[in-house]
């Protein structure tokens, strides 16, 4: 009694039923809460990219306080079809820039503002970053989106009742001024402005004005109502990722559900939000030259594309455009690399066009490579087995599953098995699909694949599709002792290592590793494998070390939590920290180190806690060095660590100046969470040259 039904091509419901025993059959029910039409669309595009670029991408910062001279934003060669070509040829869909990001600075020379491009040096004034990339994105066949932060720390107006009309008209010129925008990208970020009052914003306001001027937008936000964030700007949707929410009773850009909520959605919710993962290829969303060396691996980024666009998100994909004006030849580099990869595992579908049986029916849409014809089960009907026939005996190492999520999503777990020649063996056991879901496992070699299917309602199934994705040689894996001294290892058989240590990438004729070496001043070691004489070759793995801590002590600290070491604040283990005992909210903590001898030291490092939990870090501080330990120097004073709640990397500082010193000392004066929890610290370093 299953049907079959065939494309919805023009809305037009077209019922094929092969098995017709039932005149009464019924196309298949909705379930739950359902797309837009618009957030399908949106949901095809997979992969696209947001661009950071503002005066920070010029004074060194992720958060820039709105008092900026305009006149740092200068960029010598700005081209934006530079940064649509590069998309477009890294296989994006779009692109998404900071039109206004938290310093208010506007990227078009905007009438409500005094902090524009118009202010600014570049183009004489005459410039308008939003008019260049809107024409190079329809030139290149690219989708157009924009990023507005609400919080705006330098219109004078901010933390008024004004600044909701001024807000909304800003909206509007970036909405009419510029074709289409399919993506109106709100920050969530509410902080104070320049009289020290946070915004009461007037979502209802701001939302209407962009359905006014464009009503196929998908709005995101941390809880949408079109796309949600995914609740890190670490590159990861939940493994369990519905694409449903409970909103209410939550306000956006205030009260949004818990992180851990938004990473996975909620099954059965009220309302259709599906999930965008926003990251960046580098440390930061801003250029910086320090971040150079540090753009992510390959490995790195496909990693958070499987955990993205195979785990039933959306990929926005940070690149930031350079102090030139230009996407930078590394990130670019690495783009390429990665489509190359992508395109490379999803070219040959090895399940297309083989015979799939749904509980002993054919169901020859599910292999037909198209996401609009499906199969659906009957009615009432919670589970289904489905069986891919490969005919012959097939190495794969990739799974793409799809549901057809116009009539919902539906599956909340599956088990996936394989012939082993006299038995099915089970490959994966998971729980959502969505719009697509890829598993990736080793390579296994089978005629036969099984997927039992459990679901909130009968399953409706786009696709089953198996890949083959080509062998990488293994990274090696670098490691250091305390002591500073350096191994890199690996598991291929045999290989040539190379390493950098200028930040530069690997070749096959760099530096060969034949044992340990010392590096007790810290710096950026890259290291490769190659095998076949330099023919095949591994991706760049990197290390990033401070000076080496062997010789450290502990001078003064605040008193520890129960249990808690103070020495694995600088152990050389970013992974080990340390916690100061909770001394009321508004309490300040510290901690005094030795470092056994005087060094000129140019900045420091503070690594906060990587694991998901943002309590305890710090997000402002002071900074003190000293000769002797009895005459202090302020060298940092009442500092923030610009977005290090949502993106709690490590943070690299840089004095003014160079400073000579054996002591320092490291004060916070507030952390998150100040209310129930004392300051932690994974790793303090400093930065030698
Ligand atoms: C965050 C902002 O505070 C960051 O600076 C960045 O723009 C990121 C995409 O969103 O909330
Ligand atoms: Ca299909």
């Amino acid at each position: 009694m299953n049907y079959i039904k065939k494309s919805l091509a023009l809305g037009v419901m077209t019922l094929f039923t092969t098995w017709h025993v039932n005149a009464q059959q019924a196309a298949p029910a909705p379930y739950g809460a359902l797309p837009r039409a618009d957030q399908i669309s949106w949901q095809k595009l997979g992969y696209y990219m947001f661009i950071h670029f503002g005066p920070n991408t010029f004074t060194d910062k992720e958060w820039g306080d709105g008092k900026e001279n305009p006149g740092v934003f200068n960029p010598t060669n700005l081209d934006a079809r530079q940064w649509a070509k590069t998309a477009k040829d890294a296989g994006m869909k779009a692109i998404i820039i900071t039109a206004k990001h938290h310093d208010g600075f506007c990227l078009w020379p905007s009438k409500y503002s005094t902090h524009t491009v118009r202010e600014s040096p570049w183009k004489g004034g005459k410039g308008d970053v939003l008019k260049d990339l809107s024409e190079a994105c329809k030139e290149y066949g690219l989708k157009f989106g924009v990023y507005l932060s609400p919080w705006d720390q330098n219109h004078p107006s901010y933390g008024t009742p004004e600044y909701n009309d001024i807000f909304a008209k800003t909206l509007e010129e970036v909405l009419t001024n510029y074709g289409d925008i399919y993506e109106m990208w709100f920050d969530g970020a509410n902080g104070e402005g320049p009289n020290g009052k946070k915004q009461v914003y007037d979502w209802p306001l701001f939302r209407s004005v962009v359905y006014k001027h464009q009503p196929h937008a998908v709005i995101f936000s941390d809880i949408g109502p079109g796309a949600r964030w995914i609740g890190n700007e670490s590159g990861f949707a939940g493994e369990t990722n519905w694409s449903t929410l409970n909103t209410d009773g939550f306000g956006m850009g205030k009260d949004a559900p818990k992180q851990e909520v938004l990473n996975t959605g909620d099954e059965n919710g009220k309302y259709w939000i599906p999930g965008e993962v926003d990251v960046s290829i580098r440390p930061g969303w801003f250029y910086s030259p320090a971040t150079d060396d540090k753009v992510k691996t390959l490995s790195q980024l496909l990693g958070i594309y499987y955990t993205s666009v195979g785990s039933n998100a959306n990929l926005l994909l940070n690149v930031p455009v350079s102090r030139t004006g230009q996407i930078h030849p590394t990130d670019s580099t690495r783009l390429m690399e990665l489509r190359k990869v992508v395109d490379a595992t999803f070219k040959t579908n090895l399940a297309k066009g083989k015979k799939v049986l749904v509980n002993a029916t054919q169901a020859t849409q599910l292999s037909d490579g198209n996401f609009d014809t499906y199969f659906a089960v009957e009615n009432g009907v919670k589970n289904a087995t489905v069986t891919v026939d490969l005919g012959a005996k097939t190495k794969l190492n990739r799974l793409l599953l799809q549901e057809y999520i116009p009539l919902g999503q539906r599956v909340k777990s599956f088990e996936v098995a394989y012939w082993d020649g006299s038995k099915f063996v089970v490959l994966d056991k998971q729980s959502t699909i969505g719009y697509k879901r890829i598993l990736s496992f080793p390579t296994i070699q089978t005629s036969r694949i099984r997927i039992t299917v459990e679901a909130n309602a009968s399953p409706v199934l786009s696709e089953i599709q198996a890949y083959l994705a080509p062998e990488v040689l293994d990274i090696p894996l670098i490691y250091r002792t305390k002591e500073g001294v350096v191994s890199i290892k690996t598991n291929s058989p045999d290989p040539l290592i190379t390493y950098t240590l200028d930040g530069g990438d690997p070749q096959v004729k760099s530096t060969p590793y034949d044992g340990s070496f010392e590096l007790k001043k810290g710096g950026m070691i890259k290291a490769r494998a190659f095998i076949n004489g330099g023919k095949e070759f591994s991706d760049i793995v990197m290390a990033d070390y401070d000076l080496s801590t062997a010789d450290w002590k502990v001078i003064n600290a605040s008193e520890s939590r129960k249990g808690s070491q103070v020495n694995r604040a600088f152990d050389g283990d970013y992974r080990t920290g340390w916690e100061a005992e909770y001394a009321g909210a508004s309490a300040s903590y510290e901690i005094t180190l030795d470092m056994g001898g005087e060094l000129e030291i140019d900045g420091f490092t503070y690594t906060p806690a990587t694991n998901g939990n943002t309590n305890g870090i710090v997000d402002k501080y002071n900074f003190y060095v000293s000769k002797d330990g009895q005459k202090w120097e302020r060298v940092l004073h009442n500092k923030t660590f610009g977005n290090i709640k949502n993106n709690p990397i490590k943070q690299q500082v840089k004095f003014p100046a160079k400073e000579q010193a054996r002591f320092i000392k490291f004060e916070a004066l507030s952390v998150i969470g100040a209310d129930q929890n004392g300051m932690k610290i994974n790793e303090i370093g400093v930065i030698v040259d």
